[in-house]
């Protein structure tokens, strides 16, 4: 295999789709040695098998809303692979989903299933929806008419949907209800439910609370083994930031920045458990803006701005793909930022990873560091099909033996000659062999 003549032919097949395009040459640069020691991969062509997704259904959605208009939206699922397990992700609701945005997200999660443990493939879903400004009623009809065209191809052991960006609890509740009375069945399918039928304790904090302990880990390595004393910048004000947030703080971290899609908010004196009780509110509750913070503590707002020029220790980037480029990865790390924890989906630019690499700062991707939030959408699964529920405690616990197992194997397949853990390789070395295996296993189909 040669990295570049996949590429070329993907690009010549699948154009102008730069998100798909950029998460498949990350993983094809880290593995190519790997996949090339293995000719018997070769010989079976897996490399196209496992950049092109199974299957990709789109379809239209009509809703009416509250003022009486016909409105329609785009609806998609990529089946990507199912080689270890059904597919399994996230539906992401957001103006800016297109096809390329969604084949990236579930080509990252089939490697970061794979790395979890735990028996899943990789899918991804949403819509074009904008849920910016919307009623509640008008969130419920939009998600009652996507699962009427979704429910057909999902199931308990096909594919299991949950959030992502615009998707959290509500809309979960919503679509899971409309599922259920088509498919006549309660068996489980979706997760990040309610804890009422079948959700799991710990799921709204697992990305968060699972990207800090994969820090811990690293830092462990350094010696460090709190957060005392560091300074922590991190982007976006939705599930993954405020729970990542929250984390930060139990371990003794100062928190100085959140941001949203309008700008980011400075607190130089840190928020605190009760700032942040108040961002939560405003986010789950009032369906705010991170500006209000700013407005309510009078702490600086920057319109339009990402936080990474700001003076930190650890950067957590928890909002969305490309939001960190070069320049801001120069910054943060002439400032003195010695770790970078991604709570999102390739957040970081590929100009950005590598200067992180070349400065040799511990840099965790995120299909490694965010894992904790499917990790537990799989205990969920499990809970679910023995139809039992586990205690917060023991939840958490599965949660950090987790992280710790997939922290194993970045270091595992990414220690260089030198000693420094190249975790971008690492992750996807250890996810790609687990996916490759299973295939040869089971055939070319
Ligand atoms: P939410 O919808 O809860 O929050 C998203 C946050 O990111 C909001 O603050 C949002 O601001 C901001 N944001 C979204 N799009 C943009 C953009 N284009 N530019 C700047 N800011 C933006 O989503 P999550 O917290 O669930 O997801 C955040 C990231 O974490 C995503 O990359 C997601 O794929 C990833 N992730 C999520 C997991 C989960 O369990 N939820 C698991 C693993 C990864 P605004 O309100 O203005 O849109
Ligand atoms: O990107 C992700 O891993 C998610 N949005 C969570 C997926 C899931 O199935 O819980």
């Amino acid at each position: 295999m040669k990295v570049e003549q996949v590429l070329d032919n993907l690009k010549r097949r699948f154009p102008n789709e730069v998100e798909y395009h950029q998460a498949v040459t990350e993983v094809l640069e880290s593995i190519e040695e790997v996949y090339n020691a293995h000719p018997e991969f070769e010989k079976q062509n897996l490399i196209e098998r496992i950049c092109i997704p199974d299957r990709i259904f789109s379809f239209r959605i009509t809703w009416v809303d509250d003022k009486g208009n016909v409105q329609t939206n785009m609806g998609y699922r990529v089946q990507h692979n199912n080689a270890i397990g059904p597919y399994k992700g996230g539906l992401r609701f957001h103006a800016s989903v297109n096809l390329s945005i969604l084949k990236f997200l579930a080509f990252e999660q089939t490697f970061k299933n794979s790395l979890t443990t735990l028996p899943m493939g990789g899918g991804k879903g949403g819509s074009d929806f904008n849920p910016k400004g919307k009623s509640n009623a008008e969130i419920m009809r939009f998600c009652q008419a996507f699962m009427i065209e979704l429910w057909r191809h999902i199931g308990p052991e096909t594919d299991v949907p949950a959030g992502d960006i615009g998707v959290g609890g509500r809309e979960v509740g919503y679509m899971y209800g409309m599922y259920k009375k088509l498919a006549r069945e309660n068996t489980g399918t979706l997760t990040g439910k309610s804890i009422e039928f079948g959700g799991s304790l710990i799921r709204p904090e697992a990305t968060g609370y699972g990207n800090i302990y994969f820090l811990m880990n690293m830092l462990k390595r350094k010696g460090i083994t709190d957060l005392k004393g560091q300074v922590v910048a991190i982007s976006g004000s939705g599930n993954v930031a405020t729970y990542t947030a929250e984390k930060v703080l139990e371990l003794g971290g100062k928190v100085i920045t959140l941001s949203d899609s309008n700008g980011y908010i400075y607190d130089a004196d840190g928020i605190d458990a009760e700032k942040l009780k108040y961002v939560f509110e405003l986010k789950n509750v009032y369906r705010g803006r991170i500006k209000e913070y700013a407005d309510k503590y009078g702490c600086k707002y920057v319109e339009g701005g990402r936080p990474w020029a700001e003076k930190c220790t650890i950067a957590l980037p928890s909002a969305t793909q490309n939001e960190l480029n070069g320049d801001d990865a120069a910054a943060l790390v002439k400032n003195g930022c010695m770790a970078v924890s991604e709570g999102a989906n390739m957040p970081s630019t590929p100009e950005a990873i590598e200067v992180f690499l070349k400065n040799k700062i511990l840099y965790a991707p995120g299909k490694a560091a965010n894992a904790g939030g499917v990790s537990v959408s799989g205990l969920e699964m499990t809970q679910n099909s023995i139809k039992l529920s586990w205690s917060k405690e023991e939840v958490d616990q599965k949660l950090k033996d987790i992280m710790a197992a997939i922290h194993e194997s970045c270091v595992k397949y990414g220690t260089e000659a030198d000693g420094y853990v190249n975790y971008v390789k690492g992750a996807n070395i250890a996810g790609f062999m687990k996916v490759a295996k299973a295939m040869m296993a089971q055939g070319v189909i």
